[in-house]
């Protein structure tokens, strides 16, 4: 395997030689966005719609990334090119750039836009197949009017220390509760339940990041003329579901067969759960 070619601020380093500052703002503070992108088949998946996610992180943020999204789309398929990646994952993230030891972004200069592409660490294939546990957790999802979780930010301590409390229960990943004690998301992927025929996942006012493989879902739902409610939901509504799933760029759509010890309905993944990953398959292979 060659060295993967890391873009720093317009230039292709050798991973080994791609360094930014330790005085930048994205390692001192977690002051920085990023993205997480597949390329299937050659191709960059869903690339419009992780451009313009990043660029609304930044500005929620009040960053200004010195590419326009053009730009940043080219920069970020020219690497991929540069790499020869047929199957993978794309990492883009901007940072504040380098300044003094004090949060003031004023004084701040130069934001850093990187560019990593490598391979995706993927659940283990079986999960897919006969559906993976998940636990409820007791770190709640970052307060909306704190850090609102639409901004996909380099602080994801949040996430960490959730899914650290899932693997002390043996869990892959943790369900989050918002500070309402309603379901917001998993620590890396959006959360969806089957009942009555019927698909129901939270809102994004819930406090979750609008995932583009959530949308993309959504979207796949309608085709098929399976009704979508983005609706409130609690523990009681995974614990009655028919069927439960995760979406995510890493997950894309994973069975969730069993919460908090419970097995949902009979404990094997769903037919609806597995129409939607032949439909995404097909999505991704286009
Ligand atoms: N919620 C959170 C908190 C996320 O970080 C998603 C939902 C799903 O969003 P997308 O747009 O990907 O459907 C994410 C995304 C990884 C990895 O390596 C995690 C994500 C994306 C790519 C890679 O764990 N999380």
């Amino acid at each position: 395997m060659p060295s993967p070619k890391v873009y720093i601020n317009g230039k292709l380093y050798d991973k080994a030689d791609a360094k930014i500052s330790v005085y930048d703002h994205g390692l001192l503070y977690g002051d920085g966005v990023f993205e997480g992108i597949r390329i299937y088949h050659g191709k960059v998946f869903k690339l419009k719609e992780h451009v313009d996610r990043l660029f609304e992180s930044a500005q929620a943020i009040k960053l200004e990334i010195p590419l326009s999204r053009e730009q940043m789309a080219k920069a970020i398929q020219d690497t991929v090119n540069a790499n020869d990646k047929k199957d993978g994952y794309i990492r883009p993230l901007v940072t504040r750039g380098a300044g003094y030891l004090g949060l003031d972004p004023r004084r701040t200069s130069d934001p850093q836009v990187v560019i990593i592409v490598d391979d995706i660490s993927l659940y283990p294939p079986e999960l897919y197949e006969n559906g993976m546990e998940i636990a409820t957790v007791a770190t709640i999802r970052n307060h909306p009017a704190a850090l609102n979780p639409r901004i996909k930010s380099l602080n994801y301590l949040n996430n960490i220390l959730a899914k650290i409390e899932g693997i002390q229960q043996g869990c892959l990943e943790s369900l989050m509760l918002n500070h309402k004690g309603e379901i917001a998301e998993c620590t890396g992927d959006n959360v969806f339940l089957v009942k009555g025929g019927k698909l129901r996942t939270p809102p994004i006012d819930a406090g979750v990041l609008e995932g583009i493989t959530r949308n993309a879902v959504i979207e796949l739902a309608r085709e098929a003329r399976i009704p979508v409610d983005e609706m409130s939901l609690t523990r009681h509504d995974v614990f009655i579901a028919d069927e439960c799933f995760l979406t995510g760029t890493a997950a894309e759509i994973i069975p969730v067969v069993k919460c908090d010890g419970r097995p949902i309905d009979n404990g094997r993944p769903g037919p609806i759960t597995r129409l939607l990953r032949e439909a995404f398959q097909r999505l991704t292979r286009q």
